[in-house]
């Protein structure tokens, strides 16, 4: 590791230093993924610095994800997520979009079952007083990585058996002649808060995309309303544009 001359490389304080050191070294593979990272003490001599100075580097570095601390055993380079390409133009399901990556989809249930509609599910799906709306929360996980959290709001109507769907909802959706065939998606930034940044793997404070799609029926009925959580350093959604209209 280059890290000897830190005393003389560039302004700032020196955890910051040696902190922007230690992330080109991980982001360059000269430190390993999945390797212990040498005691606090040899860094500390090896770069000529206080232990207190290593201290906050490897503080910052744990904030933002890159190393990560194992009680007992040390702290380690965590293995960064593949960033996964998702273009924003065709209404794919989670199932399909791994399969077409070649990566293994699984989900945990979080949550599955029938359930008395909140207001803004009547509304948003247009539900009639009395009816029920099936919810699925699920982790969902691509190579056993978890990449995203989803909340789906679905009228009984069109899934009045939410156990049915043990795989992919919208194949259980196309079974019941309701897949749908239009969305709308807004994607907002933000910050991860537990529970959801612990079900992530990610540190508290670490970006995430949040998105919420509302799918259509062919005759313009609402069949999906989905909230979902993204980490944000495992998906590029990419949209292709065009001069004009
Ligand atoms: C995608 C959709 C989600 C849909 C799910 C169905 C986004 C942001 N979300 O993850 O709305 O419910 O696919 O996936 O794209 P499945 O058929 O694999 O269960």
């Amino acid at each position: 590791l280059p890290l000897q001359s830190l005393q003389s490389a560039g302004t700032g304080p020196l955890y910051v230093k040696l902190r922007r050191s230690l992330e080109e070294a991980i982001r360059s593979g000269r430190l390993e993924h999945g390797h212990a990272l040498p005691p606090e003490r040899d860094l500390a001599d090896y770069a000529n610095v206080s232990r207190v100075t290593v201290r906050k580097a490897v503080d910052d570095l744990v904030r933002d994800g890159l190393l990560t601390r194992k009680h007992g055993s040390g702290t380690f380079v965590v293995k960064p997520m593949p960033r996964v390409e998702q273009p924003l133009t065709s209404l794919t399901s989670f199932t399909e979009d791994m399969a077409r990556r070649g990566l293994l989809t699984r989900s945990e249930w979080l949550e599955r079952g029938l359930f008395h509609p909140s207001p803004e599910e009547m509304m948003m799906l247009g539900l009639a007083p009395g009816t029920r709306v099936a919810r699925l929360g699920r982790l969902r996980m691509g190579n056993d990585l978890p990449l995203a959290i989803e909340h789906a709001s679905i009228s009984a109507e069109f899934l009045p058996d939410p156990m049915s769907v043990t795989g992919s909802l919208y194949a259980e959706l196309e079974k019941k002649n309701a897949r749908p065939v239009r969305a709308i998606q807004r994607i907002s930034a933000c910050n991860m808060k537990n529970p959801e940044a612990g079900l992530l793997a990610v540190p508290v404070g670490a970006a995430g995309l949040s998105i919420e799609r509302v799918s259509y029926l062919a005759s313009g009925r609402v069949v999906e309303l989905t909230r979902s959580l993204y980490r944000g350093d495992a998906y590029d959604f990419v949209a292709e544009l065009s001069l004009g209209s």
